[in-house]
This record gives C-alpha cells, structure tokens and sequence, in this order.
C-alpha cells in the first residue's frame, strides 16, 4: 500500500459537502497523508444558498509557503479545486514550482463552472488565470462546461463525439498532460469520463441517472486523486472513481431535503473495498 503526502487547496464550505470538507476525508480513507491549504471559507457554498459569508485567504499563502519551504516540506501530488481569487492563482503556481517533490503529480480540477455558467464570483480574468493553472498540471479534470470556458469553444446542451474531440484538440494546446472530461453525455441513460493521454482517447461509461447533485464533481476527483495515488492505473483509478460517485448518489437520491450536497460517507467503505488496500 502506498502512504503518499498529499496537498490539496480548495475552499472550506463550512455547511454543503464540496471542496475540502469532502477531499479531506476521501483522501484520507484512501490511505494518505492529506495536507490542506483552505483556498477561502465560506459559511455553504454558492450553489443554491443565497447571503453566505466569504473570507478569501489568499493573502495568507506566500507565508504559509515560505514556512513550509523552511521547514523543508514537500509533497507527492498537489490537488486544486475552487480557489479564492485570480490573484491566488499566482501563489498557487508559486507552491507548484517550490513544494513538489522530483515525479510529483498536479492535478487541477478547475471548478469554476458547471451547466453552461461559471460559479458566482468568477470571471474572465479567473478563468484565464485558470488556463494558465492547467498549463502547469500533469492531469486536468474539467467538465463539459470548464472545458468551454478554457478553451473558449461554446457550450452546448447537446453534442457529438466530433464536438468532445475538438474540446480534447483545444485542451491539449493548453496542457500537454493527461486530460479528463468529467460529465459528458450523448444519450439519457449514459456518462461517460473521457480520457486522453498521449495521443489517445478511452472512456470509462457508466450509469446516468436523472437528478444531478452538488458536490459530485469534488468527490470524483478526490476520489480519483486517492486512487491513482495508490497507483492504481489511470482507466482504473477513474472507474473507482465513477464507481463511487454513482453509490453517493445513490445513497442521496431519495431524499428530497439533501439538495445542497451528497452522501459521500456512507459509501466511504464501499471506496476503501474497491482500492482492495
Ligand atoms: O463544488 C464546487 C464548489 C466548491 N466550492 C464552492 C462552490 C462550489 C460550487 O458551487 O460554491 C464555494
């Protein structure tokens, strides 16, 4: 079994089951060292609640960074979602060049956007500052709508593979590493997770199912981050990763008063048989 240490940055949503109050434990019950760097803290998040509370810390990264630096810390892969501010991009990029161990992973899930529209609070100069971001990382993980806003193809509702593979095209032009595109459907009863790397393109497909949940997109990726982490091979870590989404959907679909976030505990056990640790 692998024990990796891990650096994630992403908002604390004190109240709805996204960013870092998911990835802390997802990664953890896949074994890790889990370090976090909370990006802002925000009273929920902003999908659906109205009046939250937001205190960007940004400012507190470059002294975070450089005590860290003194103490000698370094880590095996670096995991960002939702960050702050653009400005915080920049002292993102800065813990990407100093805190990352020779073969370490970055991984970028730019979540900033989702059903054709970007978060509250983000903008262009966000989403360019994102680009640049994924210049950086060996693997991206954008949905359908993110991977419109970096590669400034528009969004549609609905599209063929023709469209997905110009998306892939564009997003190779802005990250050489591996890119995952989360969320994409061509019919009613399928997902599929679109792989490509080197050239070429897998898909891991798996059940849709009809309501979408807030959330989700955070607990794929930590997922994956823990999996591929404990090496497991890409195509694997990503069907464990779907794997488990689908059950915290499942185990969240019958009730109606959950809308703001998913179950992810209740199916963390079902995670750690399918890492077989
Ligand atoms: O799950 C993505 C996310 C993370 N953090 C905050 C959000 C959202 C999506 O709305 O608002 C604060």
């Amino acid at each position: 079994m692998a024990y990796k240490r891990i650096l994630t940055i992403q908002d604390i949503s004190c109240l709805g089951q996204c960013s870092m109050t998911v990835a802390l434990p997802i990664i953890s019950a896949c074994s890790h060292e889990t370090c976090i760097l909370p990006s802002a803290v925000l009273s929920t998040h902003t999908g659906g609640f109205t009046g939250y509370t937001v205190n960007d810390l940004s400012e507190d990264f470059p002294s975070i960074r450089q005590h860290w630096l003194k103490e000698g810390i370094s880590f095996d892969a670096i995991y960002t979602g939702y960050l702050g501010s653009t400005k915080q991009i920049e002292y993102v990029s800065d813990i990407f060049d100093t805190l990352k161990r020779e073969d370490a992973k970055i991984i970028v899930d730019p979540a900033m956007a989702d059903n054709g529209k970007l978060y509250w609070g983000f903008d262009d100069e966000y989403v360019k500052g994102m680009r640049y971001l994924c210049s950086k990382a060996d693997i991206i993980l954008p949905n359908i709508t993110e991977a419109c806003f970096l590669t400034g193809i528009e969004y549609k509702e609905s599209y063929d593979k023709a469209y997905v593979d110009e998306l892939i095209s564009k997003l190779s032009e802005i990250c050489t590493g591996t890119i995952i595109i989360t969320g994409v459907s061509y019919n009613d009863s399928e997902i599929n997770v679109v792989i490509a790397q080197n050239g070429e393109q897998t898909a891991y497909v798996h059940k849709k199912i009809s309501k979408s949940f807030h959330g989700t997109g955070d607990i794929f990726s930590s997922a994956f981050v823990g999996a591929y982490m404990q090496g497991k091979p890409m195509f694997d870590a990503i069907k464990i990763a779907s794997d488990y989404t689908v059950k915290c959907i499942e185990n969240t679909i019958d009730d109606d008063s959950h809308w703001y976030g998913t179950k992810f505990e209740t199916a963390i056990p079902d995670l750690v048989r399918m890492l077989e640790l």
